[in-house]
């Protein structure tokens, strides 16, 4: 009897989704039997306080929920609360609006509110069909208590949460409502994405003009508040024109232009990319720097090669002449293996803090 009377809910119950959000739970009647309609869980129970609304973003891009309003029925409601500018619900991600009260709990870590009414959103349990407009007054969505039970003492939510059709939360599991979070309490998604980099050199630059010279590269990650602000620097590998650290700085290590990339950390593949030319490099007739004492010997080289370097540790790379990155480590002062190393001649390449130095390798 109880499922022929939610199959017939089901067919009666008037739901709209709009785009990227949805209802996913509405408790209009929280249970006033001792706590158990206690949702907001400050400890005491209030009709008004204790009734929420559940959204979820099911886009893939965060949500701008500023100025999204709630009237309390289609036609002969009022707006009883207007989401805050700057509200903003992550990719699969759960919105909740109490009535009021002190909201006490973790909520999934959902981004949580509650309207400034003694009133609160003043849901009823029929004869209201609550609206949900934009920020430009456009009704995107609805929910009508009244084709769902008058009584239900609990909420009704989508089961499954975000694509199923709406169920008392009890039919679900052992609870009554579940606000913030799925309805076996596993949270949503709380990650803000990237959804754009933008790329350049420290102050602008756009290229290196010194011998080994290296530019800082800067990465501007939006919006503000994604959840991870840290990208992973590339340029191409099998370019001959500079390296790039885990850090961004960009070393020259021949002439010509660059596409440096950020790519987002978070999962997102997001990336940003600035073109950088490169100048005045004389890496095609090597010479060796006598700065920090860099000197290889011996050269030519049969299988070990040994480095000379007063400097800190230092990336190695060993290039052929066509610029084609042969060998990368990072040098600790140990001898380097060369003995793979194709007969010919090669630029070794040491880079660190105190800048870049190249020199010829005559492999044997
Ligand atoms: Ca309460
Ligand atoms: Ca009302
Ligand atoms: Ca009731
Ligand atoms: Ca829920």
């Amino acid at each position: 009897m109880i499922k022929y009377y939610t199959f017939v809910c089901l067919l009666l119950a008037s739901i709209s989704a709009s785009g990227q959000l949805i209802i996913n739970e509405v408790l209009y009647d929280p249970s006033n039997d001792s706590l158990y309609g206690d949702a907001n869980g400050d400890g005491v129970y209030d009709q008004e306080d204790d009734s929420f609304i559940e959204f979820v973003n099911v886009g893939t891009t965060n949500f701008d929920a500023s100025g999204y309003q709630i009237w309390d029925d289609t036609t002969s409601g009022q707006l009883r609360y207007t989401i805050p500018q700057g509200t903003w619900v992550p990719p699969n991600g759960a919105l909740v609006v109490f009535g009021g009260g002190t909201l006490t709990g973790t909520f999934g870590n959902a981004v949580v509110l509650k309207t400034d009414s003694a009133y609160g959103m003043s849901l009823t349990n029929s004869g209201e069909v609550i609206a949900i407009k934009d920020s430009n007054g456009n009704t995107v969505l609805t929910f009508d208590s009244d084709a769902l039970s008058n009584n239900p003492n609990e909420s009704y939510t989508r089961y499954p949460d975000i694509t199923g059709s709406f169920l008392q939360h009890g039919d679900t599991t052992s609870v009554l409502f579940s606000p913030g979070t799925m309805t076996d309490g596993t949270p949503f998604d709380t990650l803000f994405v990237v959804e754009s980099i933008a790329v350049q050199g420290q102050g602008g630059a756009t290229s290196i003009s010194t011998q080994g010279g290296s530019l800082q590269m800067e990465a501007v990650v939006s919006p503000t508040f994604a959840s991870i602000q840290s990208v992973t620097w590339s340029v191409p590998s099998s370019n001959s024109v500079a390296t790039i650290s885990t850090s961004g700085v960009l070393t020259a290590i021949g002439n010509g232009t660059v596409t440096v990339t950020a790519t987002a950390n978070d999962g997102t593949g997001i990336m940003g990319t600035t073109d950088i030319t490169v100048s005045n490099q004389s890496v095609g007739i090597a010479e060796a720097h006598n700065a920090k004492n860099f000197s290889i010997y011996p050269n030519p080289a049969n299988d070990q090669l040994w480095i000379q370097w007063s400097g800190n540790t230092a990336q190695l790379n060993i290039y052929a002449l066509s610029g084609q990155l042969v060998y990368s480590t990072t040098y600790k002062g140990e001898s380097v293996d060369v003995s793979q190393l194709e007969t010919g001649i090669y630029l070794v390449q040491l880079s660190g803090e105190e800048g870049a130095y190249t020199t010829k390798l005559i492999k044997q």
